[in-house]
């Protein structure tokens, strides 16, 4: 199989304490997968070289995320808003790097939540020259940038394959790839093919989520028509898991994505099935 397999840390624990890490870290080895997804709104906690030794020690790779937040978004007209989602976004990529990851990902364009009104043309500029820096900076470290998609109640920046595209144009960097997640894509795109194939070669990271963002195949996403399109495209990138209960809560990320609903208590068995189902829709539309 050519796909590394992902799990997103949210599955097993709500932030990055030292023993959450050790616990999340075991988990998702134990469950099979190649890589573990961390988010790093909760990275004041995290002790950077532990768990980088601990990732190493279970042969992990490591893919970090992250969305913004209002008071510190690159999305807004205010210069010091601004500044400071920018020095978030700087900070992060550096601790991506020191964890020993390369890509970078996520809703780094702005704040997770409801926008109240629409982008404004200040505003997309100020994406658009904070991601040309950093994706400058990334270069240099030998690192991909990925730019999610998320749906209109997450973001005003970014809301289809479309937006995404005219955005990595406009900051024009060969690593800058995007991130198209079915949950997502299942609120704002036309199917689950034609965004696909409109991305090609520009898709870098993958999210496969349920349309509730519960167990795989419990809900009613067509995740047939989309693992024919990535064998259409001939994706080779990661492919990651995620799914949210209220039975693991992270304190920012958990509310910006207004995960309400107890879908499941038990991570570690939600994500063997996860890598399960993951490995058999690579192996059924295996050159469709
Ligand atoms: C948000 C989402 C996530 C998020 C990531 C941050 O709805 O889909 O992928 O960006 O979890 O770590």
């Amino acid at each position: 199989m050519t796909n590394k397999l992902g799990v997103h840390a949210l599955v097993f624990a709500g932030g990055t304490s030292p023993d959450e890490m050790t616990q999340t870290i075991r988990q998702t080895k134990e469950a099979g997968f190649d890589i573990l997804e961390l988010s790093l709104h909760d990275s004041p906690a995290l002790d950077v070289a532990a768990a980088r030794a601990e990732l190493d020690a279970a042969g992990l790779g490591i893919v970090c995320s992250r969305g913004l937040a209002f008071a510190a978004d690159v999305s807004s007209d205010d210069p010091a808003v601004v500044a400071k989602g920018a020095a978030l976004l700087h900070e992060s990529l550096q601790i991506t790097h020191d964890l020993g990851g390369t890509h970078f990902t996520g809703a780094l364009y702005s704040a997770l939540g409801k926008y109240g009104a629409p982008l404004s043309a200040a505003g997309r500029a100020n994406v658009v020259s904070t991601l040309q820096d950093l994706a400058k900076e990334a270069a240099d470290q030998g690192m991909t940038l990925g730019l999610e998609i998320c749906n209109r109640y997450e973001t005003n920046v970014i809301n289809t394959a479309a937006d995404a595209l005219r955005l990595a144009d406009d900051i024009g960097s060969d690593n800058v790839l995007i991130h198209l997640d079915t949950y997502h894509m299942n609120i704002e795109e036309d199917d689950f093919v034609r965004p696909v194939l409109l991305v090609g070669d520009r898709l870098g990271y993958v999210h496969i989520g349920e349309n509730h963002r519960g167990y795989l195949g419990s809900g009613h996403l067509d995740f047939t028509s989309f693992f024919h399109a990535l064998a259409t495209i001939d994706y080779r990138g990661p492919i990651t898991f995620e799914s949210f209960s209220s039975a693991v809560v992270s304190p920012t990320l958990s509310n910006d994505l207004a995960i309400w609903r107890n879908l499941w208590d038990d991570g570690p068995a939600l994500a063997a099935h996860a890598r399960q189902y993951l490995l058999t829709l690579l192996e059924a539309n295996r050159g469709a």
